[in-house]
Parts: structure tokens; sequence; C-alpha cells
């Protein structure tokens, strides 16, 4: 189960690195090569599918995925069409640092038929979108207003609130390929603030940025663009995740 694993790892004091891929950025050959190195001794933890646009067949992503590698496949949705009942689970995002409600809760009563049917792990997290100097494309397709980068005071109490509301992990987005990730500041008071698995992603491109993370109290990190140009950067990340736990 995805959450107790979570949990259990949390507890151990074990860090995790979520590796994220968009399937329209990835080709069955560049997922044959990626699954190489995420199989290799030093692999990611979990696997996340998605993407803001989406013009691939998921089912056929996770699929290939499924087929290649023992590691968890999870949804990452951009939208209720990017639903898989091969997956493990999914992140049911809830958007709570906007105010659309079709991301706060339109997409989901669109996809809730399927997930049931699916009987994969629904995972409910807070989304919580930061920074103001960069469109990214989640701001756009989202159109939401991210959470000011400085503004830390807003991020705690938007990410209690989802605490409140009774989600299960927090999500600190700084939005795919993002020139800066979301602030060590940020994180840590985040952390302070709430007891939940916290997730970071967003413009990590290094070692060196996601161990700035995961000192800050990032549970999972998560990185994914930087990868797609230098999967060498899958071991690389791995090894600096784990060594973090040791
Ligand atoms: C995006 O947080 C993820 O939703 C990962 O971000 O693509 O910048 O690594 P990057």
């Amino acid at each position: 189960m995805l959450l107790t694993d979570i949990q259990e790892n949390i507890a151990k004091g074990r860090k995790m690195f979520a590796l994220l891929i968009d399937p329209d950025k990835q080709n069955e050959t560049d997922l044959l090569r990626l699954t190489e190195k995420i199989n290799s001794a030093n692999g990611p933890d979990i696997i996340l599918v998605g993407g803001s646009l989406l013009f691939s067949n998921i089912d056929e992503t996770v699929a290939t995925l499924k087929r290649h590698t023992q590691k968890p496949v999870v949804l990452f949705p951009g939208s209720a069409m990017q639903v898989s009942d091969k997956a493990d689970g999914i992140l049911l995002l809830s958007l709570i640092s906007g105010r659309n409600p079709e991301f706060l809760i339109g997409q989901h009563v669109q996809a809730a038929p399927a997930l049931a049917k699916s009987g994969i792990e629904i995972l409910p997290t807070g989304y919580m979108l930061i920074g103001e100097e960069n469109y990214t494309s989640v701001r756009y397709i989202s159109n939401t207003m991210p959470i000011p980068y400085n503004k830390t005071d807003i991020a705690v109490a938007t990410a209690l609130a989802g605490q409140m509301l009774g989600l299960k992990a927090i999500y600190l987005e700084g939005g795919s390929g993002a020139t800066k990730p979301v602030s060590a500041e940020m994180i840590a008071a985040v952390r302070r603030a709430v007891g939940l698995p916290l997730i970071v992603g967003g413009g990590l491109r290094s070692a060196a940025d996601v161990t700035t993370a995961l000192k800050s109290g990032a549970d999972i990190v998560v990185v994914g663009t930087s990868i797609e140009s230098n999967y060498g950067l899958v071991e690389e990340i791995s090894r600096a995740v784990a060594d973090f736990s040791r």
C-alpha cells in the first residue's frame, strides 16, 4: 500500500525519490531506456505518470512501465481524463492553493466513478502551486494564481487547512521546469506546521537541489524535466536520497 509504505519510510527516517514521467515526452524506446535506470541498484522509489496536457495514451505508458519494472507506478493527473486502472495508485490532487472549483472538486466528481471501479489506491493530496515569476504550464492550464514565492505564512495556512480537511499528503509544487524550486524556508515552515507526508517538486535539477529540499523537511522529492534530457541523473539523485537517509 502506497500510503502505508510512505508512512513506514518516514517513521524509519528514509526519504524517497519519485521520478515523474510525462507520457507526451517519452516514447516507448525512451521508456525502455529509462526503466533500465529505474531498475538499477540506485533507482527511484516511486514512478509518477502525468502531465499538464496529455495527448498520449496514459494506459499504454503505465502498462509499459508495469511490464518492465516492479516499482510502484502512481498517477499524477493533470485532469480527470488521466486515469488508468493499470496503475498502483493515484495522487488525487486538490489544488488547494487555487480558487478554481474545477481543480478543487469538479474533475474529482468526473473521475470518481472510474476510480471507484478501478480499485487503485487513492492518496488524497493537497496540491499547492508556489511561485510568481514564471508562467508555468500548471499555472496556465489550471487557471489559478500560485502562492507567491515568499509568502510562507500563506503556504503554512493553506497546508494546515488541507490537513484539517483530511487530506493525506501535501505537495509543494514549484511548477514543472521552474527556474527556481520552492524555497528551503517555505518547505521548513510547512514541515513544522503539518504532520502529513510532504512531497516537494518543480525545478529540482541536481543532487544538491534535492538534498536542500530533503534537509528542509521534504519526505519525497519529485524530479521530471531535468531527467528527460539526462537519464544519468536518475542514479545521481537516487544516491543523494539514499545517502541522506543513512
Ligand atoms: C512537476 O513537480 C514536478 O509537476 C516535477 O517538476 O519537471 O521541474 O522536475 P520538474
